[in-house]
């Protein structure tokens, strides 16, 4: 299918694609596929504005009406899911698989919100003062403003819209520069449901902001924009969180990730070897979960790594549009330049590195194709601490259970984690108050891949937030503690007395 097709099937034609002078590549072939019109500060200020206002109609929407948009949407979504999930791939090269898995999670997060739509549940609260009832209870929030990174252009924008829509929040969305065309895609979507939907969802309810930094900072800066849930770089969470702070604006930090495996004597090897294939090369090494530290015993090093470098040998890196390839491009050329020096820099500093070289045969040109590598080093070096956001994964030996764990916990990232072990004061140990320091932690099973019904984000440098399942929808409403005193008398708390 031409990328023209691909477009076109998600509802982009030229008169979207052709608008203006913001270039889109595709990391498949490196060629152009969009000339897109940007909003100017102006523009954007505007639907900030307009988000805003719809503020004031939809918190008056019943939430279990709110839900109903959400159920459309991911009616909408399960219809589009082929064209999507292609667009994804085209847009931001991972798989066609990864694609469309990604599409499932928005589907699966739809379906969560629609329930949840019935359950924003407060509690009753035992009042310490005769005749007076307590309580707490959530209201919705205001606008929030959505931004995305561009190795998840769609579902993390999902587990935010379909959670701050029950919840009564309008949403702004600012894709990423590198993935904006599926953000428009999504938008399309989004305005069929609010039509088939009636005349109770606003104008203004969900937009799509196409802009470089400035669009960001927008969003930041504005006290119409209540919350603010980013997702990216550490160091773009830096700005976002202080910018927000600044005006007790809340928010919620999904950022880097500096993921292990612990793999323990009693490990099954042979599913460790799929997990460490699937967490550290899918994505091509680009997902904030990727697993990036392989921690292995001494005692089972020799039995796993060779066998992990014939794997990685063997691996289908190409055309991720393609049936059967598991290794799509880089997003781009400066990707590959922090892949190349990270694995310099591991060199320097003791590693011996397996892989990692531009992988040019049978890979579409133009494309940015590289085997993954792996790095086997003497120990945690300040490089292993990055998170380069590419397919390496550094190895290192350990003897002590408690030693794998500090070295596993000695890095400033706290997304997800993993131990292989078939040992149950092994994972235990993990699961407890001195294992794992991450918000994700795992048994058996890679690092990344979660599914939506958890809350999804980490600690330290990752930024403390949680989107999508559990109880996360609590950061997209405010709390109100009521008190009600149905008596005909006046006692005050603590029992103070205030006679007048
Ligand atoms: C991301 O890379 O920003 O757990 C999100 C996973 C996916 C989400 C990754 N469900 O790997």
């Amino acid at each position: 299918m031409t990328h023209e097709r691909i477009l076109r099937a998600c509802g982009l034609g030229p008169d979207v694609t052709q608008a203006g002078d913001h270039i889109v590549t595709t990391p498949v072939d490196g060629s152009e596929i969009a000339r897109l019109k940007t909003d100017s500060r102006g523009e954007i200020e505007a639907k900030i504005a307009r988000g805003a206002a719809a503020f004031e109609a939809w918190r008056r929407v019943p939430p279990p009406r709110r839900g109903e948009l959400v159920r459309l949407l991911g009616e909408e979504l399960r219809a589009a899911k082929a064209e999507l999930g292609r667009l994804v791939t085209l847009e931001c090269g991972k798989i066609y698989q990864e694609g469309l898995g990604e599409v499932q999670e928005m589907i699966d997060i739809c379906d969560f919100a629609v329930g949840l739509s019935r359950q924003l549940y407060g509690l009753t609260i035992a009042s310490e003062r005769p005749g007076h009832a307590m309580r707490e209870g959530w209201h919705p929030m205001g606008l929030c403003g959505i931004i995305t990174a561009f190795n998840f252009p769609v579902a993390p924008w999902s587990w935010n819209a379909a959670i701050a829509l029950v919840c009564g929040d309008p949403i702004l969305w600012k894709p990423s520069e590198k993935a904006p065309l599926t953000a428009l895609a999504v938008q399309r979507l989004v305005e069929r449901a609010m039509s088939a939907f009636g005349e109770d969802a606003p104008e203004g309810l969900s937009q799509v902001n196409v802009a470089g930094a400035e669009g960001g900072q927008a969003l930041t800066a504005s006290e119409e924009v209540r919350i603010v849930s980013a997702t990216g770089s550490v160091a773009m969470g830096r700005k976002v969180g202080q910018a927000v702070a600044q005006r007790f604006g809340r928010c919620i930090l999904e950022l880097g990730g500096n993921n292990a495996m612990i793999v323990a004597p009693s490990a099954d090897l042979e599913m460790a070897l799929r997990a460490i294939t699937f967490s550290a090369v899918g994505t091509a090494g680009q997902r904030c979960t990727s697993l990036r530290r392989l921690i292995v015993h001494e005692s089972v090093y020799d039995a796993l790594i060779p066998r992990l470098k014939s794997v990685y040998e063997g691996l289908a890196i190409g055309d991720p549009l393609a049936e059967g390839t598991l290794v799509g491009p880089l997003i781009d050329a400066a990707a590959h330049e922090a892949m190349h020096a990270a694995l310099e820099a591991a060199q320097a500093q003791g590693g011996t590195i397996h892989g990692g070289e531009r992988a040019r045969t049978g890979t579409p040109e133009g494309g940015i194709y590289v085997h993954p590598a792996i790095a086997e080093m003497p120990g945690q070096t300040a490089i292993v601490c990055e998170e380069t956001f590419a397919p390496i994964l550094y190895v290192m030996k350990y003897r002590d259970l408690d030693d794998a764990i500090a070295l596993h916990n000695g890095v400033p990232q706290g997304l997800s984690s993993c131990i292989f072990t078939t040992d149950l004061r092994e994972s235990e140990a993990f699961l407890s108050a001195i294992g794992s320091d991450c918000g994700i932690a795992n048994v058996n099973i890679g690092p990344s891949g979660a599914e939506i019904g958890g809350a999804f984000g980490g600690e330290k440098a990752t930024g403390g937030g949680r989107e999508s399942g559990s109880d996360a929808w609590k950061g997209y409403m405010r709390r109100q503690t009521a008190t009600v005193n149905y008596s005909a008398e006046l006692p005050l708390a603590q029992g103070i007395r205030f006679d007048i």
